[in-house]
């Protein structure tokens, strides 16, 4: 059984992991309009995606649990952007938000001694920490990158690798 505190913690986290799917698909969606980044919209198309089966994945484990999982109210996300720079910033910065959250409710468990959530959480920090690598690949490739036009094209046709290097399905 959840304590209140866990549940809400917990469903808190539902909240957020549905509030980064929104976050990338609003990101795929602006890049599959601009000319030449379909690679990078399909990386976001497949982010956004994996990031509701966090969510989804969270919910069912609060419901085992004798919880109730609620399904979250979300603001609309950013959906423009500057560029693709400053959208990177902004997934590195998204990724360290959902870190710092994910440790938050691992401390709980601690101090709950709620060794079941505790024990459930490890996969979100592993994930955690491979996709804040990821970010931040991505991040120093288009700082190394610049302006240059054929490093550009190079980063939208490599993308996906990033995923598939890490094990991903998309
Ligand atoms: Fe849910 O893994 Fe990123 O945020």
């Amino acid at each position: 059984m959840l304590s209140e505190s866990m549940l809400a913690s917990l469903n808190n986290q539902v909240k957020l992991e549905a509030a980064s799917s929104q976050a990338y698909l609003a990101m795929a969606s602006w890049c599959e309009i601009q000319p030449g980044y379909d690679g990078i919209a399909e990386y976001f198309f497949q982010q956004s995606e994996e990031e509701r089966v966090h969510m989804l994945k969270l919910m069912r484990f609060i419901n085992e649990r004798g919880g109730f999982a609620l399904v979250p109210a979300l603001e609309q996300p950013i959906v423009t952007f500057k560029g693709l720079k400053s959208m990177f910033e902004d997934f590195l910065k998204h990724e360290m938000t959902v870190s710092n959250s994910i440790n938050e409710l691992v401390d709980l468990t601690l101090r709950e001694k709620d060794y079941a959530t505790h024990n459930f959480l490890q996969w979100y920090v592993s994930e955690q920490i491979e996709e804040e690598k990821n970010a931040r690949i991505l991040n120093d490739k288009l700082e190394m990158i610049g302006e240059d036009k054929s490093g550009l094209y190079l980063f939208d046709r490599d993308i996906l690798n990033t995923r598939n290097n890490a094990g991903k399905k998309g």
